[in-house]
């Protein structure tokens, strides 16, 4: 049975109303650089800053829905999980790899995502990287770790920061093994995960990348969709399950 990756990234987000990451950042962040935001360095220069840049991102996404895109995945996922079930990683039929902290895929019903660079929603210490679960979004400033009074923090992945072990691995599995890559969304910017179609291709399988622009990856791939996701994910959708059939 031959396997489907899907690769996205923020792109995918943007018709849930959530700013990319490169678009132009809206309203009170427009000033501010998210690759300076979203480092080690710019939380402890400036906690308080950047966990109200992320507060702010919480509830932005608080109030997003999943768009038609989100929702062409996840349909992709059980079409293909219900022709060949398997628990067995080495196996999987479709696996999803977001760079995406916002969950929305979870919200559209994908049932597993690799979220490659972490989660919005869970925190931890920063010192002693203690688990700190939910803080309300009404809390302004990066509360104290009960453990060690360290500051508390998103666990999302940082630039210079390592991508887990375990996201690592999981993508490397799907993009080594399978026979269709479609990425979504994404500049093509951000490594490792650009580097993921690539490893794709090097494997013999082929890369579909939708995005109203072209990318460093356009180049690469025999097929180049411009189109946005929610536009072109549920017609390419039930073409790829019809040719999977
Ligand atoms: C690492 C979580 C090993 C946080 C993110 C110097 C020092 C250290 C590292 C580096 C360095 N120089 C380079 C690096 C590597 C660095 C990197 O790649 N930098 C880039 C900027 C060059 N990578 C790292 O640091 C990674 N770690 O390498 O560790 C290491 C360690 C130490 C030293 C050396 C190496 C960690 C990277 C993870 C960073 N965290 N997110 C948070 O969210 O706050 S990345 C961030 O960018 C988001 O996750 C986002 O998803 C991701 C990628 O961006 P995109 O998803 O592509 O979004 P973007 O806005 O760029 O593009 C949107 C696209 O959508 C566009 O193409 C647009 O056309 C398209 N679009 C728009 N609308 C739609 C659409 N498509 C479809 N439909 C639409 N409607
Ligand atoms: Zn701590």
């Amino acid at each position: 049975m031959p396997a489907l990756c899907v690769l996205t990234g923020a792109g995918i987000s943007a018709e849930s109303g959530i700013p990319t990451f490169r678009g132009a950042q809206s309203g009170l962040w427009a000033k501010y650089d998210p690759t300076q935001l979203a480092t080690p360095e710019g939380f402890r220069a400036n906690p308080t800053l950047v966990w109200r840049w992320y507060q702010w991102r919480r509830s932005v996404v608080a109030e997003a829905d999943p768009n038609a895109g989100h929702i062409a995945i996840a349909d992709l996922e059980i079409a293909l999980c219900e022709r060949a079930p398997t628990s067995d990683d080495a196996h999987r039929p479709f696996t999803l790899i977001t760079q995406n902290v916002d969950g929305l895929h979870r919200k559209a019903g994908s049932s597993d995502p690799v979220e490659f660079h972490g989660n919005l929603w869970e925190n931890h210490c920063d010192a002693c990287e203690r688990a700190a679960g939910r803080v309300a979004l009404d809390i302004e400033e990066p509360p104290a770790c009960p453990a060690c009074g360290g500051l508390i923090r998103p666990s999302v992945v940082w630039f210079g920061e390592t991508i887990s072990e375990r996201a690592i691995q999981r993508a490397l599995q799907a993009v080594q093994s399978c026979s269709i890559c479609l990425v979504v969304g994404t500049s093509s910017l951000v490594y490792p995960a650009a580097a993921l179609p690539q490893v794709a291709l090097e494997a013999g399988a082929e890369v579909i990348e939708v995005n109203p622009e072209a990318t460093p990856l356009t180049p690469l791939v025999s097929r180049s969709i411009r189109g946005t996701a929610g536009e072109v994910l549920p017609g390419l959708v039930a073409e790829l399950i019809a040719t999977f059939a």
